[in-house]
């Protein structure tokens, strides 16, 4: 028979390289996990949503149909708050933190920040979509749980990962301890270890980037895009540009394949389009675990000081080499802001 590993064998064996561990984060992580293949389960039959309800909005046990963003918030919210281990959820659906108020998540440690699925423009058209997700611990000693808790630098990060939901659906996470994979086998409802200590190659040939707003970027941007068309045998260029719209999808084939992903400020998006705490964060977590770059096109981004919930950040994203090269090319031109923005 072959061998294989479940998430939940995996996350309890590296608990015992922490003797003094109590299994908080382990149980977490294990809620993400359920939450995970709820969600999957209903994204999977996204196109029949509106063949099993009534007249398009009721399903078949009457309940009202939802928009699937809104089905995975209170999905992974309901499993943390049953799981009992985190005191504060921040969700990209939700404005303000959700304070899991009840007699055993309120003294829970952990707090949470969720994108319960990223890239749901996707969904109607049956392309991958994701979950972002950050896990920290709770700095306030006393009382509930506040926003205070939740703005913490992205270096204060105790997990974070993501779930891919494309051909095979996959959970992809950190501890600060290497990246691991984990596909899930439909047929015995378990995510199994598929990706052990995931690399990201130090340099590539993919560049991701939404070029229909080429005109509205800064100018280092426009000239990095121009150096990846080029001719050059030396450097493999021309690059290949591959744009998937979920930034989820689109990272995890870079993690693999190697590439960068950008997503910078635009005239229309002057800080950019992706949130810090729930989307960047996360992400630049573990792509640095990884063995991959993620700033702002100068900075890096789990240095960047948090102010919003929903703080916004240019990204930059990917294998090394390739990370570093565009940052070049933003030091050269001298843009980073709005105002910066040179139309050419
Ligand atoms: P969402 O969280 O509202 O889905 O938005 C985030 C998504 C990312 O997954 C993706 O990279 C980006 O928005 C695409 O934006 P654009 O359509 O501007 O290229
Ligand atoms: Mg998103």
């Amino acid at each position: 028979m072959p061998e294989f590993k479940t998430l939940g064998q995996f996350i309890i064996e590296k608990q015992a390289d922490f003797p003094y561990a109590k299994g908080e984060l382990s149980r977490l992580l294990r809620d993400i996990g359920i939450a995970a293949k709820i969600v999957n389960r209903e994204v999977n039959k996204a196109g029949l949503m509106d063949i099993l309800g009534n007249s398009g909005s009721i399903n078949i046990q009457g309940e009202s149909q939802q928009k699937l963003d809104i089905y995975a918030n209170e999905q992974f919210i309901s499993a943390l708050r049953c799981g009992g281990e985190c005191c504060i959820v921040a969700s990209e659906e939700n404005e303000n933190i959700i304070p899991l108020n009840d007699v055993i998540s309120q003294h829970a440690k952990y707090i949470v920040a969720i994108d319960p699925l990223d890239g749901s423009s996707n969904i109607d058209v049956n392309v991958a979509v994701g979950t972002i997700f950050s896990i920290y611990h709770r700095v306030s000693q006393n009382g509930p749980a506040t926003l205070e808790d939740v703005l913490q630098c992205g270096t204060q990060q105790v997990a974070a990962g993501y779930i891919i939901y494309g051909s095979s659906t996959m959970l992809v996470y950190t501890t600060g301890k290497g990246v691991n994979g984990f596909t899930l086998d439909p047929s015995i409802g378990e995510f199994c270890l598929s990706h052990p200590n995931m690399q990201i190659p130090k340099d590539g040939l993919i560049y991701s980037i939404n070029e229909g707003n080429y005109v509205h970027f800064p100018k280092g941007v426009k000239q990095y895009i121009k150096y990846c068309q080029v001719e050059d045998k030396a450097t493999n260029r021309p690059y290949t540009s591959r744009y998937i719209g979920s930034m989820v999808a689109d990272l995890h084939r870079n993690l693999i394949k190697g590439g960068i992903f950008i997503y910078p400020v635009t005239a229309s998006a002057p800080n950019g389009k992706l949130r810090l705490v729930y989307e960047c964060n996360p992400m630049a977590f573990v792509i640095e675990q990884a063995g991959g770059r993620a700033t702002n096109g100068k900075d890096r981004i789990l240095d960047l000081e948090v102010n919003k919930l929903h703080q916004r950040s240019p990204i930059f994203i990917g294998s090394e080499k390739m990370v570093m090269r565009a940052e070049a090319f933003m030091e050269e031109a001298g843009v980073l802001t709005f105002n910066d923005i040179v139309n050419l």
